[in-house]
């Protein structure tokens, strides 16, 4: 259905992976001769993770990660084909080639195990459970900002030469996990389906969001974009769950979402994400003071990292042909950016209230009324981003825009 899958393709398991890890010669420098502990910690909709150590030295230890023919959080009833995993190989060494400082080291990609072999970066933790307790990370928006702006400009046709753009669009083709954006993102939380998974007290929002007849013209545009705009080599799903981070340090993980798409698809995915976490501290934390300071830090966050990645985009602007590219288009590009940046970090809000795949900082807040809370919140503010993105100038009025917003869960 998907092309071949490999005849010697096979999903590991903790006991087959000791055998695995002597048949590759990169890992020999890593474990030598040591007996190997494997444990499988894959938390995510879709692959197999496995963390190797060496039962005689925890610091030599690696992570595997094996693509499974199928999407794990449903089941083989919605097989997926593990190619996925070469794009997500290819992507990581493009990042890495381009921006190593924040992006997972790769020790290699095994085509026939659809299998990723790399760094086990075990002195960081998974984003957003940290936003989730309220933890600051002073550094990331300086890191996510360079990050974005060095793979995302680096990968349009203002930098890679006509040929090479379109070979990389090709090698790139993802259309497989491309349908599941299509259809969790810009679908399915429009309409109802047996998918969405918001719980009853959402109802009457959602409802109306459905029957929104401007809102969805606004979606439709949006999905055209993302179906339509290869303007760089994107990420494909930067949510703050495909970033691993700790004080000092910030790496990005996971693309297998990969292809070429729209820059503020990506952006936009950084951004919602902290939106997210915003809204759901309306009720994950209780005590004013500290809700404010929390709420200043994701703001200042998502003002900060727009400014880093302007900045860095503008190394890119300076090697311009200035006759082709003159000041005017660069402005009016940026300004795009802009635009698809809210809109389409918000239809990446909406998603996680309303569809499959939520997000821990608010399907996780356990009393039914206060996730209602949090959800409505983040349902209007993306609802008025959506709506309100081509009137923003500045990455302030995004802020601004999105901090106005107010539950009206209970309903009254
Ligand atoms: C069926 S896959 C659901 C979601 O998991 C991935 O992380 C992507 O966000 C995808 O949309
Ligand atoms: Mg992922």
């Amino acid at each position: 259905m998907f092309g071949e899958v490999s005849p010697k393709y096979k999903p590991l398991t903790i006991d087959t992976i000791p055998d695995y890890v002597r048949t590759r010669p990169e890992l020999t420098p890593i474990f030598r001769d040591d007996p190997i502990e494997a444990v499988e910690v894959g938390d995510g909709n879709l692959n197999l993770v496995f963390i190797v150590t060496s039962a005689v030295d925890e610091a030599r230890t690696v992570v595997l990660k094996q693509a499974l023919p199928y999407v794990r959080l449903v089941g083989d009833s919605w097989p997926l084909p593990p190619d996925r995993a070469r794009i997500e190989a290819q992507a990581l060494e493009i990042e890495y080639r381009l921006c190593p400082e924040h992006t997972v080291r790769m020790f290699f990609y095994d085509s026939d195990m659809y299998l990723t072999a790399m760094v086990n970066l075990n002195k960081h933790i998974i984003m957003r459970k940290g936003l989730i307790e309220g933890i600051k990370y002073p550094k990331f928006a300086q890191h996510i900002g360079r990050f974005l702006a060095r793979t995302l400009a680096n990968t349009t046709d203002l930098v890679l030469d006509y040929r090479t753009k379109k070979l990389e669009v090709a090698r790139f083709i993802n259309p497989e996990l491309c349908k599941i954006t299509e259809d969790l993102i810009f679908t399915e939380p429009y309409r109802p389906t047996e998918r969405n998974l918001f719980h009853k007290e959402l109802e009457p929002q959602v409802l109306a969001l459905q029957a929104d007849k401007a809102l969805r013209v606004e979606v439709a545009k949006m999905k055209e974009k993302f179906m339509t705009q290869a303007q760089a080599l994107i990420h494909g799903d930067l949510h703050t769950g495909s970033i691993m981070i700790n004080q000092d340090e910030t790496f990005v993980i996971d693309p297998e979402f990969a292809f070429f798409g729209p820059i503020g698809f990506d952006v936009g995915a950084v951004i919602g994400n902290l939106l997210l976490s915003y809204a759901s501290h309306e009720v994950r934390t209780a005590d004013p003071d500290k809700r404010t300071d929390f709420r200043r830090y994701l703001t200042d966050t998502i003002i900060e990292l727009w400014h880093v990645f302007v900045n860095e985009f503008q190394q890119v602007w300076d090697q311009v042909d200035q006759v082709n590219f003159p000041k005017g288009y660069q402005d009016d590009y940026m300004l795009r950016l802009l635009h698809d940046t809210a809109g389409l970090g918000a239809c990446k809000m909406m998603r996680r209230v309303i569809g499959l795949a939520g997000v821990a900082d608010i399907r996780g807040i356990e009393d039914v009324h206060e996730r209602a809370i949090a959800g409505s919140l983040a349902l209007h503010m993306a609802t008025a981003l959506i709506k309100q993105r081509e009137s923003l100038t500045q990455i302030e009025e995004l802020v601004e825009i999105a901090t106005a917003c107010k539950p009206t869960y209970p309903w009254r």
